[in-house]
């Protein structure tokens, strides 16, 4: 079949929409009709040519949600008309991992995953004879998708498209960093670094979570506002701060019980783990690096009790939690409306990304 799709053919390119070839589902396989999708920041990352793993030409996006219109052979968890958000956490439930109990990162297709194609070792997607390639497992930028059954997550019929499709990341990513990661508890202390789409998330984790004081710490002052509508307390903007981890210290007297970089970048990484609390204080890196990029800090930080850890997606369960997360919106238990601050149609898909760099969006959403 054809499917319109926004390529990203070279780094540092704009995306071009076309008409791509896609090839139906295979056996395990599903094809998925994408209603709407997100634009994260690791969409943009992997455009910009700083992703390890990024390939070209290929169909970026992986924060979407759609409805299932064919189904491959053996397929027994979905069917056609089910509704459902595309996994790049799978969740296969045999594999050595998600049989540990200990992480969310099943490893089940992972390899394929990573290389840009379907667990056979093929691509769906070709353009004029040429293999495009997939993206995180989910390629959400094109209208028509095959995902494997492990990557889909069936959710409720009367969720709307675009609200779901934030929870395809950055609403699991903020809010279960908290939950699945760090499990705040009521009374805790916590700082987010970077107040974008994942970060807002992380604030109204942190709030359901009952934490006391909700630090927000970004260079961009419009944030405090935004900050200010998810549960934070008090904001701090680097760029009129002296000393920024003097200056949490103090407010949290002695440090953060967690804190959580949502900013990829790795001199954040390193304040965002010293603010901790000697003894016991947690930081969380939720922010994606660039290619070649590495952490440091004096390991007498970690002799002296604080912990570095990191999450993707998370912490959480694709088939298990994603659904769950859908109802905590439904039910109003989390927000996500106020975060989509652009809507626009597939053609206008290059201004998300001006949007995100420019910092006038939280989340942009493109519908088909
Ligand atoms: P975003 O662009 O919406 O937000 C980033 C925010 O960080 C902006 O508000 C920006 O002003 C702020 N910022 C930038 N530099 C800063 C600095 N030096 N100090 C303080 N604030 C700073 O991006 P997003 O979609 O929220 O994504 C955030 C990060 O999380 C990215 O690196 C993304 O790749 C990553 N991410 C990781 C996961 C995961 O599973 N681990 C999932 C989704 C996104
Ligand atoms: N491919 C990169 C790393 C990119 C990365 O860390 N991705 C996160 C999700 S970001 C979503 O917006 C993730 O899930 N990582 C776990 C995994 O298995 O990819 C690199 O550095 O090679
Ligand atoms: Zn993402």
């Amino acid at each position: 079949m054809k499917t319109r799709a926004a390529v990203a053919f070279e780094a540092k390119k704009p995306l071009e929409i076309v008409e791509l070839d896609l090839e139906g589902p295979k056996a395990g396989e599903v094809l998925v009709e994408i209603m709407a999708t997100g634009i994260c920041h690791t969409d943009a990352y992997t455009l910009d040519g700083l992703d390890s793993e990024g390939l070209f030409p290929s169909v970026l996006g992986h924060e979407g949600a759609g409805i299932v219109r064919e189904v491959g052979a053996g397929v027994t968890s979905v069917k056609p008309g089910d509704h459902v958000i595309p996994l790049y956490t799978p969740e296969c439930r045999q594999c050595k991992s998600c049989l540990s109990g200990k992480t969310n990162l099943c490893t089940a297709i992972r390899a394929t995953q990573g290389k840009g194609l379907m667990p056979d070792g093929t691509s769906r997607f070709s353009y004029k004879g040429q293999t495009i390639y997939h993206y995180m497992g989910c390629s959400t930028f094109s209208n028509f998708t095959v995902l494997p059954e492990i990557a889909v997550a069936k959710i409720r019929t009367d969720a709307p498209f675009d609200k779901a499709c934030y929870v395809g990341c950055g609403v699991t990513t903020g809010v279960g960093a908290v939950t699945n990661t760090a499990k705040v508890q009521v009374g805790d202390n916590v700082v987010v670094f970077g107040l974008g789409g994942i970060g807002l998330n992380v604030l109204q984790g942190a709030r359901m979570a009952g934490a006391d004081k909700i630090i927000g710490v970004d260079i961009n002052d419009s944030k405090k506002e935004w900050g200010e509508k998810f549960g934070m307390t008090h904001f701090v903007n680097p760029k009129n701060t002296k000393d920024v981890v003097a200056h949490i210290v103090e407010l949290t007297d002695g440090g953060a019980d967690y804190s959580f970089d949502c900013t990829g970048n790795t001199d954040v990484m390193r304040q965002a783990l010293e603010c901790c609390h000697r003894g016991w204080g947690t930081s969380i890196i939720i922010g994606v690096a660039e290619a070649g990029k590495e952490i440091s800090t004096r390991p007498f930080q970690l002799v002296t009790g604080r912990n570095w850890r990191g999450t993707a997606f998370g912490g959480a369960k694709g088939r298990t939690d994603v659904p769950k997360i859908v109802d905590w919106y439904m039910n109003g238990k989390i927000q996500i409306d106020p975060m989509i601050t652009h809507v626009m149609k597939l053609d206008k898909i290059n201004d998300a990304f001006d949007l995100m760099h420019s910092g006038e969006s939280i989340r942009s959403v493109v519908v088909y």
